[in-house]
């Protein structure tokens, strides 16, 4: 049985007043069935897992270097989110391969020092609206998929999040079916690679416009097990109602 997850990515949204939002989303829910994980940009992790506790809200980060440490200046190493407190990262995310450049095989490497730090990686995949169109959104996803994945991952320390670029703070979300045939497919493929027993045990999350309206239906569909929530995590009213359709 598969631990349903809500994970908030905050992108590059909050300073230190938000801070309340955090403690404001532990009140809320004391004892949630679900995983919830709220990821701070990195400035902010640290005081962010002093405000979460022991209570209900887990920290993570929103990326990491693949080095352990040296001369890469501005970058943050996985061990470093993990002393800040971090639980967990993200990797991979569409706004980094985009802006950052990150390949998949780059996104593999960071995703190995960071389950190497103890983190719980959520790998991000999705395709372009032009992907969509033009070619079988399946082939981009499996060859994501497959090379951005890192040899050795279990249930306990990757979480994959299909996050079609289309849908991202568009407010355009794809249809029940189209969700349900990609994480379908990533299910397969995943049970394919590492057997159905660690296969069966990654989370699969659904990303891209996310919000109380519409979780309820998004978390009905077959192999969606959570979301990773950009916008609509910033505020614990906002986020609340999502964590309450898990
Ligand atoms: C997709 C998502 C969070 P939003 O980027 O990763 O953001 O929910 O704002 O579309």
């Amino acid at each position: 049985m598969r631990r349903k997850l809500a994970a908030g990515n905050w992108k590059m949204n909050g300073t230190t007043d938000a801070l309340q939002e955090i403690a404001a989303l532990g009140r809320a829910h004391p004892e949630a069935a679900a995983e919830v994980l709220i990821c701070p940009p990195a400035t902010l992790i640290a005081p962010a897992a002093r405000t979460a506790g022991d209570g209900p809200i887990g920290i993570g980060g929103q990326d990491c270097h693949d080095e352990a440490e040296g001369a890469h200046t501005g970058d943050i190493s996985a061990g470093m989110l993990a002393d800040a407190g971090a639980r967990a990262v993200i990797l991979g995310h569409s706004e980094r391969r985009a802006a950052h450049h990150e390949r998949s095989e780059d996104v593999r490497a960071k995703a190995r020092a960071a389950q190497a730090a103890g983190l719980m990686t959520i790998i991000c995949l999705g395709e372009s609206q032009l992907q969509r169109e033009a070619t079988n959104t399946l082939d981009i996803i499996g060859a994501q998929l497959s090379l951005s994945v890192p040899d050795g991952s279990t249930g306990e320390n990757l979480v994959v999040a299909y996050e079609p670029i289309w849908a991202i703070g568009s407010g355009m979300t794809p249809t029940p079916d189209q969700i349900g045939e990609v994480h379908d497919f990533m299910r397969a493929r995943l049970e394919r690679r590492f057997g159905a027993g660690v296969g069966r045990s990654v989370r699969l999350l659904y990303g891209g416009s996310v919000k109380g309206e519409n979780a309820g239906e998004i978390f009905a569909i077959s192999n969606v097990d959570g979301a990773l929530v950009g916008g609509a995590s910033l505020t614990a009213g906002a986020f609340s109602p999502i964590i309450s359709a898990l």
